[in-house]
């Protein structure tokens, strides 16, 4: 019963990817544990919402180091003391070195909130306004260096309403978010989802265009 996988999530913020994921943990949809939530900022929402679930919290704060290298150190020594199998970015702002990056390789994945390879980066949902595009989503991906391009499991596609603001707009992504986002976390949890050389398998099969989940959210 104890053999389940070890999830420990990073976070910057609110958390409401973090409480889908502590729920589905809870209902079981997840075939998982988070063990541990690591913040880089004390006052993230986030955190409360860990330790409402009686789940152990760490803050990390990066201003308190020089280098982007140190602060993930720190990162590494606190996640491997877990002994986690999957660490899971959920809103996390930081980005992490190269070092980070090969150290958790395959066990390293990240909720990102668009269409990927479009709006790689910050301020997606203004991005996508600004742009006048009509449909937006959500992707979840294995983390490589490269900022936001590691390999696509999969996505879902969220209309843009004319009325929409940035705000209108990054709440109804975060609705799918939430489906999305436990989904593939099960996927990884039973060993059906894992990283290759050449990209994301799905029982054994090359995920070669993202999938795309259509949800209820
Ligand atoms: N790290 C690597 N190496 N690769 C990725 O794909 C990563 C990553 C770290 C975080 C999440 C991410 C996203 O989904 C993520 C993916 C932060 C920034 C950023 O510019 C960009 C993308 C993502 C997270 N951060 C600024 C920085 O200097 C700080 C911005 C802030 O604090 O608000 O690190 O989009
Ligand atoms: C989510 O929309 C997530 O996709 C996005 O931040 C939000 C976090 O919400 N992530 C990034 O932008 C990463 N750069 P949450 O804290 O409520 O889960």
């Amino acid at each position: 019963m104890s053999n389940v996988m070890r999830l420990v999530v990073l976070l910057s913020g609110n958390g409401s990817n973090l409480q889908a994921i502590i729920d589905a943990c809870e209902e079981q949809t997840i075939q998982g544990q988070i063990v541990g939530v690591i913040s880089n900022r004390a006052d993230a929402y986030g955190l409360e919402r860990a330790r409402k679930a009686k789940i152990p919290t760490h803050t990390i704060d990066h201003t308190l180091f020089k280098a982007r290298e140190s602060f993930d150190q720190a990162l590494i020594n606190m996640i491997d003391s877990y002994e986690a199998d999957l660490i899971v970015l959920a809103g996390f702002m930081r980005i992490l070195t190269e070092g980070f990056v090969q150290h958790y390789q395959g066990r390293l994945i990240n909720i990102h909130p668009s269409l990927l390879p479009a709006y790689k980066g910050t301020n997606t949902h203004e991005r996508v306004l600004a742009e006048g595009a009509t449909v937006h989503g959500a992707s979840v991906h294995f983390v490589t260096a490269e900022l936001d391009s590691g390999a696509v499991v999969a996505q879902v596609k969220v209309p843009v309403e004319a009325y929409d603001t940035a705000s209108t707009l990054a709440e109804r992504v975060l609705r799918y978010e939430h489906v999305l986002y436990p989904t593939v976390l099960q996927w990884f949890c039973t060993g059906r989802l894992r990283l290759g050389k050449d990209g994301a398998y799905l029982d054994g099969e090359l995920i070669d265009t993202p999938l795309q989940l259509v949800v209820e959210p």
